[in-house]
This record gives structure tokens, C-alpha cells and sequence, in this order.
């Protein structure tokens, strides 16, 4: 309950970070190629300012710090992804830089997208190891950033589109991972977070096969799986379960690769929802992307009505 709180409070700090928009889209068209990586890593020298001193750009030799190359190359993997398979150039669409900043205050428990920016902290070592150690942890910390932008308007932070914005990130989080590991929807673990939890806290953050069950978690994992089990209220990162859980229903369904259909599916529906978007406007909007990817009528977007049957919403 105490590591609840503890990260309850840095979210909602970033939240309200967040709820800010990225202030100077001026100049990006002028420099953005398709397929060109722009990252910078930052080093905050365990303070709070951002984004800190400039150790490591676009192609230049490694750190010796791990946390930095942790960082440039987890967000250059995220950056192929949805360059390579969903054909979007960065976070905006317009090669927008990425920036990522590490050692960001002292034994910092979490990592999050600003606005602006990808910030990540070191984990205190007993909770949490460092937080550029998972490459679902960076895909999530950057997919923020696109459904700032690939959502018209962006998805308030809080309730059912808080719910929806938290699980967009643990979706593409989770893809980009089994994109590059090259696993199939079989193969996946499923988890979110494996390798930053120290082992003594848990396995993992979250479940999306299976949200809420602690064995394959951390004890603190109390995610609902369908609307069941919603929690009037609820943390952003609590009801999140449920359409996390439609995604993973979907891609099993739609069998293979989850970056060959049920990622560009979701992926096509961000472009349909409003900010306020509640979890019955997500099934809808993702059952529209599939029909406009694989036609009406299509098994496809059969499997996706069924997968939000499956969590309990119609
Ligand atoms: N790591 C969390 C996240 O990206 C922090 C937060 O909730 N703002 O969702
Ligand atoms: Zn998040």
C-alpha cells in the first residue's frame, strides 16, 4: 500500500505535467525525414530540473553509463515500430525529437512522458530497479506521447479515458516488445514491466492475459479484468485492466503476430476517438478501424467485437 502511494503521488504530478501540450511544434517540419531518428539523452544528475545535461545524440558513441544507452536505444526500437510497422514518423507524425532524460531525482519509483518528454528515475533498489531496464517500459513512456498526438485533442487523464490512455501505452508497450523480440501472440509473456520490479517485490507490474492476478504481478496489483470488476473512481492504472485485456482477448483471437492486425487496429482507432472517450467509444472505435482496415463483416472485425465482449463491454 505504502509503494501505492508513493506512486500514486509522482503520477498525478506527471499527470498534471502531462495535461500540457508540447509548446513548440514550429520548426519540425522543416527537419523531420521519414525514417530518421532524432533521440538525445539527457542526464539529471539525480536532481528535478529537466531536461539536464546533454550526454549522448543521435549517433554518437555509446555511454558508459548504462541508463543512457538503455534509454537511446529503447527509444530508437519504439521509433522503427511505429516508423516500420505503422508507418508513423515519431511521436507526432512529424519526426518530432526524442528526448529522454535519466537519473531524474534521487531513487525516483517511476518513469513518465511530460508533455514533452520521456523522464525515467533510477527505482530506489528495493521497490524498484532502474526504469529504462524494459523496453515495454520505454514504449509505454513514449506511446503517451502519441496519443497526445494521434488522438484528436488528446485522452484526459482521468476516468474511463485516463483508463484508455494508460492502457494505450501498456498496448503499444507490450507490441513493441513482442515486436522485438519477434514472439508471437502464443509466445508473449503478456506482462508489463518485467525486469524493473526488484525480484523480492514481484514479477512484473501488470498482467494483460491476466490483469489482477498477483502470482504473475506484485502484490500490490489490484487491476480488474473486466467490467466486473471496475472500480468506481479508480486509478488510471487500475481500471486499465479491462481494455488491456480486450486488447490481449483481440490479438489471441486474430492469432500470429500482434503487430500484424490487432496492433494496427487499435493503432487506427486513436484517429476516431474524442478526449473524453469512454471504454464502449474504444470498442467501437476499434471495431470501425477494423472494418476499415479488413472490411465490414470481416473476421477481423468479428474478433474485435468478441474481445470486448469478453471484458464485459457492449
Ligand atoms: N509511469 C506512470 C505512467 O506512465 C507514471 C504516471 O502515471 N504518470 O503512467
Ligand atoms: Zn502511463
Amino acid at each position: 500500500p505504502a509503494l501505492r502511494h508513493q506512486l500514486l503521488d509522482q503520477c498525478e504530478l506527471s499527470a498534471h505535467l502531462r495535461g500540457q501540450r508540447s509548446v513548440a511544434p514550429i520548426m519540425q517540419a522543416l527537419v523531420a525525414t521519414t525514417g530518421e531518428k532524432r533521440r538525445t539523452v539527457y542526464d539529471a544528475q539525480h536532481k528535478s530540473a529537466l531536461p539536464g545535461k546533454l550526454v549522448r545524440g543521435e549517433d554518437s558513441q555509446p555511454s558508459a553509463d548504462q541508463a543512457v544507452n538503455q534509454a537511446y536505444d529503447g527509444a530508437g526500437i519504439t521509433y522503427d515500430f511505429y516508423h516500420d510497422v505503422l508507418q508513423r514518423n515519431s511521436v507526432d507524425g512529424k519526426g518530432l525529437r526524442l528526448d529522454s532524460t535519466v537519473h531524474y531525482q534521487n531513487k525516483f519509483n517511476n518513469a513518465f512522458w511530460n508533455g514533452q518528454q520521456m523522464v525515467y528515475g533510477d527505482g530506489d533498489g528495493k521497490l524498484f530497479l532502474g526504469f529504462t531496464g524494459a523496453i515495454d517500459v520505454i514504449a509505454h513512456e513514449l506511446t503517451h506521447g502519441v496519443t497526445q498526438y494521434a488522438v484528436p485533442g488528446g485522452l484526459v487523464y482521468q476516468d474511463q479515458s485516463g483508463a484508455l490512455n494508460e492502457s494505450i501505452s501498456d498496448v503499444f508497450g507490450s507490441v513493441v516488445k513482442q515486436w522485438h523480440l519477434k514472439q508471437s501472440v502464443e509466445q508473449a509473456d503478456w506482462l508489463v514491466g518485467a525486469g524493473i520490479m526488484a525480484p523480492t517485490v514481484g514479477k512484473a507490474l501488470r498482467s494483460m492475459a491476466d490483469p489482477g492476478n498477483t502470482e504473475l504481478t506484485w502484490s500490490g496489483d489490484d487491476q480488474p479484468k473486466t467490467m466486473a470488476g471496475y472500480v468506481e473512481n479508480g486509478d488510471v492504472h487500475t481500471n486499465s485492466g479491462i481494455p488491456n485485456h480486450a486488447f490481449y482477448a483481440a490479438a489471441i483471437a486474430l492469432k500470429g503476430n500482434s503487430w500484424d492486425k490487432a496492433g494496427p487496429i487499435w493503432y487506427k482507432a486513436l484517429s476516431l476517438l474524442t478526449p473524453n472517450a469512454s471504454f464502449a467509444d474504444m470498442a467501437k472505435a476499434t471495431s470501425q478501424a477494423a472494418a476499415l482496415l479488413y472490411g465490414a463483416d470481416s473476421a477481423e472485425q468479428h474478433a474485435v467485437q468478441a474481445a470486448w465482449k469478453v471484458v464485459g463491454v457492449t
